[in-house]
């Protein structure tokens, strides 16, 4: 495996040299910030990222994420614009080395949570989904001002989002991805740069807006939607194991033999009777996910791809982006690497 580690860029606080100095730690997630989605990112911009990540003794071969146009979920005609723009990007990333792109295809939204410093009993904060604070939501009716979501649209653009969304459906929704992969997956092949899309978290419909990368069977039907190597999955542990019906080793050990696991993030959850969700611990006890059985699974089928420790939980008084702190972060990376170690002098 390549363990890696997400940065977001020289204004992230957390400097590359903290990052190299994490035990087995190889490469750098990363992607350009200060460019809008559908838009080109500057050659320069790379470059200097490359250099900075070369300095610290690490390497930038995977990006995450090359956000995808509205435009493009919605199959609006000026979806192929932004497809091209697209395309070159990946042709723009390879050249400066990188190997796997991480996406997603959730229309609107990215990750949903409700509150982002829930506190724990031993005084941690963390990312939660409580299903009651959901309740009563209605963003077609209020807006939206859920924690860690984007503000940028009024009121009245993000209401026209919604219902067009409506319109396009879960039916639409595929489609619109297949014709994007259709004409992406060519370019990543000749590029030789992995896609590898990250599921929906959480994987299912949220504020009627539909989400499709969500159980085995759609993984099944977006794999088979370009059947190609090329066409793979970020295979994020909490995003699809926080719902029950996903059984996550079993998936991991279907999708890793047959060489479509491109990169995996690695956390636990801790699933609640409602539906609601905690981010907790890594360790398998502190949630609902069996991590020793989830490396032991990549490992047996000899797991190359990237890997890295997801979330973390605010400890030791660090404040931060939500999630993504350094010092249980680099817990994880550990405990990956112990697990790992382990699970790989047994096979
Ligand atoms: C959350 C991340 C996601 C992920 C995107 C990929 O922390 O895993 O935001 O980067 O969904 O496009």
């Amino acid at each position: 495996m390549k363990l890696s580690f997400r940065w977001y860029g020289k204004s992230d606080p957390i400097s590359l040299e903290y990052i190299s100095q994490i035990p087995g730690m190889r490469s750098v997630v990363s992607a350009v910030y200060d460019v809008k989605p559908g838009e080109v990112w500057p050659r320069e911009s790379l470059k200097s990222m490359r250099d900075a990540c070369e300095d610290a003794g690490l390497v930038f071969d995977i990006v995450e994420s090359i956000p995808v146009h509205e435009d493009i979920k919605l199959g609006l005609p000026s979806r192929d614009k932004y497809i091209d723009a697209y395309c070159e990007n990946i042709r723009r990333v390879s050249e400066i080395g990188v190997k796997c792109v991480c996406y997603n295809f959730m229309p609107v939204f990215d990750w949903t949570r409700t509150q982002l410093d829930k506190k724990a009993a031993d005084g941690s904060t963390s990312l939660v989904m409580y299903m009651e604070q959901l309740k009563g939501i209605d963003p077609l009716r209020d807006g939206l001002d859920l924690p860690g979501w984007d503000a940028s649209y009024e009121k009245e653009e993000l209401k026209q989002l919604l219902l067009s969304y409506a319109e396009v459906g879960e039916e639409g929704l595929w489609e619109n991805l297949r014709y994007f992969l259709e004409r992406v997956i060519p370019v990543a092949r000749e590029c030789d740069v992995l896609m590898a899309i990250h599921p929906d978290d959480p994987p299912y419909p949220i504020f009627g807006l539909p989400r499709i990368i969500t159980t085995e069977e759609n993984l099944d039907r977006f794999l088979a939607l370009v059947d190609d190597r090329y066409n793979g999955l970020t295979f994020c542990t909490g995003s699809l194991g926080c719902a029950d019906f996903n059984d996550i080793p079993g998936m991991i050990d279907k999708y890793s033999k047959a060489g479509r696991i491109h990169f995996m993030h690695i956390r636990n959850i801790r699933n609640l009777p409602d539906g609601s969700f905690e981010e907790s611990g890594h360790l398998s006890a502190c949630g609902s996910l069996d991590m020793a059985k989830i490396v032991k699974t990549l490992v047996n089928n000899g797991f190359d791809g990237y890997v890295r420790p997801d979330h973390g939980r605010m400890i030791w008084g660090e404040t931060g982006k939500p999630g993504y702190g350094l010092y249980d972060r680099a817990l994880g990376a550990a405990y990956i690497n112990g697990l790992w170690e382990m699970a790989q002098s047994n096979r």
